[in-house]
């Protein structure tokens, strides 16, 4: 557990701990990667996506490049949400400008084929970024670890990648869900198994990307993305009780209720459709969520969407964030008009 000294230190932890900073902590959902030219040079260099992720050298300074460039408050491990099916036995492959590919799984003898026991021969290399970032990262940036939650990870193996309608993904958990069942419940294992190393070799906050989880009408957001939420976190915390857990059930909607009531996440990570000051009243400490359109924009029309954020979480904990990725095509330097927007906040008159 951290000492009062070092959460002292670490803006990021003690909001996590309930108290409110100010300025707020701030970093970014893909903070690394593809908008970063430093990240393209390195990048151009390496074969495949999952070289860069399983060679721990490269990817702990892809993981500092934006750490360098614009002292975020956290930084989070360069990996993937699906190198979790690829420890587990399936086929995974990245093509240049189309995404992930998967060999599908869609039937219970396919999941007979996963080798949950065998998931950290694949993945270790990813324990090894983080042990590596934890003497490389400035003492007072935090250390983000992260998964795919069950849903959203279940998602790409069962329609073997990126999807619009899910419809091959939701066939199968509508009609047979006993069947899909056994398929998170993997999921639900390698996953808690997956974070408590992360955890192990130094990650000091973890986060549960669901990003799909908006895609499923109520009765069935409960029994895929809570249920499942409610046991990962169970799991997780029978071994690692103090480390916080930020959930990210993106689009959820008025989901995002009994999401923050039931699952025993510490904090919710927001999407940019929920208002800071509904958000608020859920009593968690919160993370988000400006669009990250407004990245592209830079000037007075970002400074002034980031100052009603700022203004809009009243007295929750709060986490300045994007409400999800930053997108390809953002200019750097408009990161950097972000940063000294948040940094430079008075919370008094609500303006710099
Ligand atoms: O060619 C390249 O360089 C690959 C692009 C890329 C990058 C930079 C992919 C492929 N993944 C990543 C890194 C990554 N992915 C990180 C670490 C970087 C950081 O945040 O700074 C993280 C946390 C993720 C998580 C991730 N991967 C999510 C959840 C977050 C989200 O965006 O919703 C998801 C859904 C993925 C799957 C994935 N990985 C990559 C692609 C192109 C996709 C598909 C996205 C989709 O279906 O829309």
């Amino acid at each position: 557990m951290a000492s009062d000294e070092m959460l002292g230190s670490k803006r990021m932890l003690q909001v996590l701990a309930g108290d409110r900073t100010m300025p707020p902590p701030i970093w970014l959902m893909r903070q690394a990667g593809r908008f970063l030219p430093e990240y393209r040079a390195l990048r151009a260099d390496v074969p495949s996506f999952l070289d860069l992720c399983y060679t721990p050298d490269l990817a702990v300074e892809v993981t500092l490049q934006p750490i360098r460039r614009f002292g975020f408050d956290a930084a989070i491990l360069f990996s993937d949400i699906l190198v979790v099916p690829h420890g587990l036995g399936q086929d995974v492959w990245f093509v240049e400008g189309e995404g992930p590919k998967l060999t599908p799984i869609r039937d219970a003898s396919a999941i007979d084929k996963l080798r949950p026991d065998a998931i950290h021969d694949t993945v270790s290399p990813v324990y090894d970024t983080v042990r590596g970032l934890t003497k490389a990262l400035p003492r007072e940036t935090t250390l983000i670890g992260f998964a795919g939650a069950p849903w959203t990870v279940a998602t790409y193996m069962v329609e073997g990648g990126s999807s619009k309608e899910f419809f091959e993904v939701k066939k199968w958990a509508y009609s047979d869900p006993d069947g899909f069942a056994r398929l998170i419940d993997v999921l639900v294992e390698a996953t808690a198994a997956y974070l408590i190393e992360q955890v192990n070799a130094g990650a000091e906050v973890v986060q549960l990307f669901d990003s799909w989880a908006g895609v499923l009408p109520e009765g069935m957001f409960r029994r895929w993305v809570i249920e499942p939420t409610v046991q990962l976190v169970s799991r997780f915390r029978a071994v690692h009780p103090d480390t916080p857990i930020i959930g990210f059930p993106r689009g959820a909607g008025l989901n995002y209720r009994a999401y923050a009531a039931e699952t025993g996440v510490t904090a919710l990570g927001l999407d940019t459709t929920v208002s800071g000051a509904w958000a608020a009243s859920l009593g968690l400490p919160v993370q988000g969520n400006l669009d990250p359109a407004y990245l592209l924009t830079g000037g007075d029309a970002m400074v002034s969407a980031v100052h009603d954020i700022l203004n809009g979480f009243g007295d929750a904990p709060f986490i300045f964030n994007l409400g999800h990725g930053v997108n390809k095509d953002t200019p750097p330097e408009h990161v950097g008009e972000l940063v000294t927007a948040v940094r430079s906040w008075n919370s008094d008159n609500g303006s710099i």
